[in-house]
């Protein structure tokens, strides 16, 4: 009898639990073009119930058990219920303090229509679907609320710093337990986890190729990261990622030589899988990658009429001498975006 009251008592604490979640304030993120704004804190759950014998009620499903923000909580527990959850629940677990919504960064092609920007000769053909599937952003790549962000992490998938490490600690700890069940990663091979506390539904993580001490520069591999990791999100339906420069930080990868690779990459990727994406972002942080893209993506992704076949097939070589790591200029350029939590 006494139980029977403590489970009645127990689901309409549940049910309350949920209630309160509540609805999304107005201020949050939406098609308003305004950045979002992380929901009030959720409130501390209920005190767990007591058996008489003082053990714990082993039917007690209170947010301790599924909650991603808990160190404590079962990863798979946690990976369960985000995907189970809705967007409004999803959001209130979000450690960053703001976040960015797709409809928030803008396509390639009209970010091309708004800037002043040059068409060079090339080989590729306009395709405004393409344009519209691709985006430059230079921002913390934590921050976008899309179905996946890649990860340039190390091979063995438990944390670094760069990106690595912010994203582990956007995540917060379930993602390095998860990480620990996955074996490492070769490479340019690609692993999925879940997002937890990050406004991405999932991060792919790619192990890039490390440049120093090579005499050529390991192209394919790197190729094979972007692949790898387009492939993988294809795979479990993911239609919108978003992707660092990997490898150019800590693995030492020329930014400039990096960026055609991807370009290319994900060019020719984008061409075979076209119904497969809705969004493919090339996530900057430094403005020296921000440049490049810029000026490197009219190459691969065209938006004016002067486009030619038969014309070169690599694209003109930088105005700014931007992919030696020791160059001044470079220097002046390797300025991150701001963090603005
Ligand atoms: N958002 C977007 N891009 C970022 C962010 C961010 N929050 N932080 C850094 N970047 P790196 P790698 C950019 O060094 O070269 C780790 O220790 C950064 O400016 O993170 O592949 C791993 O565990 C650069 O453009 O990755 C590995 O040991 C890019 O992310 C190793 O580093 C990649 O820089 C991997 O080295």
């Amino acid at each position: 009898m006494l139980i029977g009251r403590q489970f009645a008592c127990l689901l309409a604490r549940i049910r309350g639990w949920k209630w309160r979640a509540g609805p999304m304030p107005a201020n949050a993120a939406g098609s308003n073009g305004s950045r979002g704004q992380r929901p009030p804190a959720r409130a501390l759950p209920p005190p767990l119930l007591l058996l008489s014998g003082g053990s714990r009620l082993s039917t007690d499903m209170s947010s301790t058990d599924f909650n991603p923000t808990y160190p404590t909580t079962d990863w798979k527990v946690a990976k369960k219920h985000l995907e189970e959850s809705d967007h409004t629940e999803r959001r209130s677990y979000y450690k960053a303090a703001r976040f960015v919504t797709l409809d928030e960064i803008q396509t390639w092609k009209d970010f091309a229509a708004g800037e002043n920007l040059k068409q060079p000769r090339t080989h590729y053909k306009k395709s405004d679907v393409l344009n519209e599937k691709v985006s430059l952003l230079q921002e913390d790549i934590t921050k976008l609320e899309i179905d996946a962000i890649v990860n340039a992490a190390n091979s063995s998938l438990m944390g670094g710093g760069g990106v690595d490490g912010c994203i582990h600690v956007a995540a917060g700890p379930l993602l390095r337990k998860e990480c620990s069940t996955l074996a490492g990663c070769s490479p340019g091979d690609a692993k999925m986890t879940s997002g937890y506390c990050l406004p991405a539904k999932y991060v792919i993580h790619t192990v890039g190729p490390i440049v120093q001490g090579r005499e050529r520069l390991p192209d394919k591999v790197l190729q094979s990261c972007y692949e790898t990791s387009l492939k993988l999100a294809i795979d479990n339906n993911l239609r919108t990622i978003a992707f660092p420069c990997v490898s150019t930080g800590i693995y030492g990868y020329p930014n400039g030589q990096a960026a055609e690779t991807v370009l290319k990459t994900v060019r020719h990727y984008l061409e075979e899988h076209i119904n497969s994406f809705d969004r493919i972002v090339f996530c900057v942080f430094l403005k020296v990658d921000y440049m490049l893209y810029k000026e490197k993506l009219p190459f691969y992704f065209p938006f004016g009429k002067s486009s030619f076949a038969a014309v070169p097939s690599e694209p003109p070589s930088p105005k700014l001498k931007t992919v030696d790591k020791d160059d001044k200029q470079t220097k002046n350029l390797q300025k991150p975006v701001g963090n603005q939590d």
